[in-house]
């Protein structure tokens, strides 16, 4: 039968953004045959950053990670397609930007992330995360300091 469309979440970090990643990274999307269903810019603040990842609040790499992701502007994304959030994951490649340098050379990560932190993008791990964080960017914008249609 027909195969259902399925979402998944995307940011590119503030260095993939600030490192002008941005229209390379929209074009391996197309290609890669996602339409991307939403997308905006945002600067989060402490509290939204702390909150989208509240599962690794108890980390010791948290407050950097804190601080990492409100150091600038993100793009958001919704990606569509069947299979967007495993094939999503197998795009970005590893978390850690120097493994994926050597097992994914070919990975988003290896391009344009620098380590197990800066590591470029974000990619929603499963089903149900994807709905709970495409959910907490584009049904409740409470938490959100300021939103542009593009940058
Ligand atoms: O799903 P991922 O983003 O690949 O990885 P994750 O869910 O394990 O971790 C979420 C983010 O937390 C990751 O993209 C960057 C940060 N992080 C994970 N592991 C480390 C880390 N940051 C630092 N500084 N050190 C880590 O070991």
């Amino acid at each position: 039968g027909r195969k259902e469309k399925e979402r998944t979440l995307a940011i590119i970090k503030p260095d993939g953004l600030a490192g002008n990643y941005t229209d390379k990274i929209r074009e391996i999307i197309l290609d890669s045959g996602f339409s991307i269903s939403k997308e905006m810019v945002v600067q989060l603040d402490e509290d939204t950053v702390k909150s989208f990842y509240a599962e690794h609040s108890s980390r010791s790499f948290f407050q950097n990670l804190v601080k990492y992701m409100t150091s600038g502007p993100v793009l958001v994304m919704v990606l569509e397609k069947e299979n967007a959030v495993a094939d999503w994951r197998g795009m970005i490649g590893p978390t850690d930007a120097r493994n994926a340098r050597v097992t994914h050379p070919h990975s988003i990560r290896a391009m344009c992330g620098l380590d197990s932190e800066r590591n470029c993008v974000h990619g929603s791990d499963s089903p149900d995360s994807a709905g709970r964080e495409t959910s907490f960017f584009f049904e409740d914008l409470s938490s959100v300091v300021s939103k542009h249609d593009e940058l």
